[in-house]
């Protein structure tokens, strides 16, 4: 393949619900979009997950628009690609910007997929039909009002209920939620809001049987997570520190991890994602997919990876309806008793909806 042509778009989608986490609520989502059109004329579609404001991680719609249009698009226009893979090697002389690396990245897999024929799914080695989904809820005014969405939830069947913690909102939470729903698998996501100094405060939430905490330290530490982890009964789940193959295996020796949460975007893309699936499926850690509030393109390629044999956990791709009124694919994608099911048509497996699409287009600009 040779890509021809790309075009990026700022896409703007209001959330139906706004999400809060330790570090920032989100009303809409801004992110850029992508399409990739090879010389043969199919179009592949990648969606890069960097928000508006850099409270995540260090990258943004700007930044990574910046990124694309002045190092990444001119790198790939033009060049004979055999296999996505070698993506990740092209863009190799570019430090980090691992977002914006894998929208391109995304969309030279959904070509590949469809010109080979077969399901993205497929084509990254994946071999399940359906896969199992949790669900991420963000911080709310109240405890009250939290137990409710949760039970509402929990009757949509979603296999697993994550809690956004933060201080001040932890160990009260999860004691309603665990004496609440004494049954239901439970974890608590941090977002890096702790520091090594509020042990005992997370030892506290070791009485309530969690699935994992994720990310309580700080976003680029994997040194303290270890001295925690000996710690915690709980497994410790690192998000934010993981942006590499070389940060799984150096968490994982060091013991600072005992299961990882990938995401596509934070580690650069489909190939990085794949390579961590495996090494973690070697060294007996469980890997799940985790979410970035993601159109339905991002959440295609999502469960696409989900399909890979070590994805034991429930991940955060949750019904395209929990997020959008209307998302920008079709048919959206669907969870039923907490299940999704993969689509098997060719490439990412969903139609775009082109009128969608460029209804929630801020601007966009073609590059050739
Ligand atoms: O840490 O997993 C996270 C949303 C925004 C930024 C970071 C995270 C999240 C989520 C939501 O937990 C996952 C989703 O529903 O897409
Ligand atoms: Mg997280």
């Amino acid at each position: 393949m040779k890509i021809d042509n790309i075009t990026i778009r700022h896409m703007e989608m209001d959330l139906k619900a706004p999400f809060t986490t330790s570090f920032g609520t989100f009303e809409t989502r801004e992110f850029l979009l992508l399409e990739a059109v090879d010389t043969d004329g199919t179009s592949g579609w990648g969606e890069s997950v960097a928000f508006n404001v850099p409270f995540y991680s260090e990258e943004t719609v700007q930044t990574n628009w910046h990124m694309l249009e002045d190092f990444l698009i001119p790198l790939i226009l033009h060049k004979e690609i055999s296999h996505p893979d070698q993506v990740t090697e092209i863009f190799s002389s570019i430090r980090k910007n691992n977002m914006a690396k894998s929208a391109i990245e995304a969309a030279v897999w959904d070509i590949y997929a469809q010109q080979t024929n077969q399901s993205l799914a497929s084509a990254l080695g994946g071999t399940r039909k359906t896969i199992d989904v949790g669900i991420s809820i963000g911080i709310q005014d109240s405890i009250e009002e939290l137990v409710e969405i949760v039970d509402g939830f929990i009757n949509e069947g979603y296999k697993r209920i994550k809690v956004k913690i933060k201080p001040g909102w932890d160990v009260e939470v999860m004691r309603t939620l665990r004496n609440t729903f004494p049954d239901v698998a439970i974890m608590a996501d941090a977002n890096s809001a702790y520091r090594l100094e509020d042990i005992d405060l997370l030892k506290q939430l070791d009485d309530f049987d969690l699935m994992m905490i994720e990310q309580p330290l700080a976003s680029d530490d994997i040194i303290d997570h270890a001295t925690l982890q000996k710690e915690l009964k709980t497994p410790i789940c690192l998000d934010e520190s993981i942006h590499s193959l070389e940060d799984a295996r150096k968490a994982v020796e060091l013991g600072s991890t005992k299961i990882i949460n990938i995401k596509i975007g934070r580690v650069g893309g489909l190939t990085e994602a794949v390579k961590i699936h495996n090494y973690c499926k070697e060294n007996n850690i469980p890997v799940w997919c985790g979410g970035m509030l993601e159109s339905g393109v991002g959440r295609a390629h999502n469960v696409a990876l989900t399909t890979l044999s070590n994805f034991t956990l429930p991940g955060d791709t949750a019904s395209s309806s929990r997020y959008w009124d209307k998302d920008i694919i079709e048919p959206e994608v669907v969870s039923e008793h907490g299940v999704i099911k993969v689509p098997e048509l060719p490439g990412i497996g969903y139609k775009i909806n082109r009128d969608t699409v460029e209804s929630f287009t801020k601007s966009k600009k073609h590059y050739k």
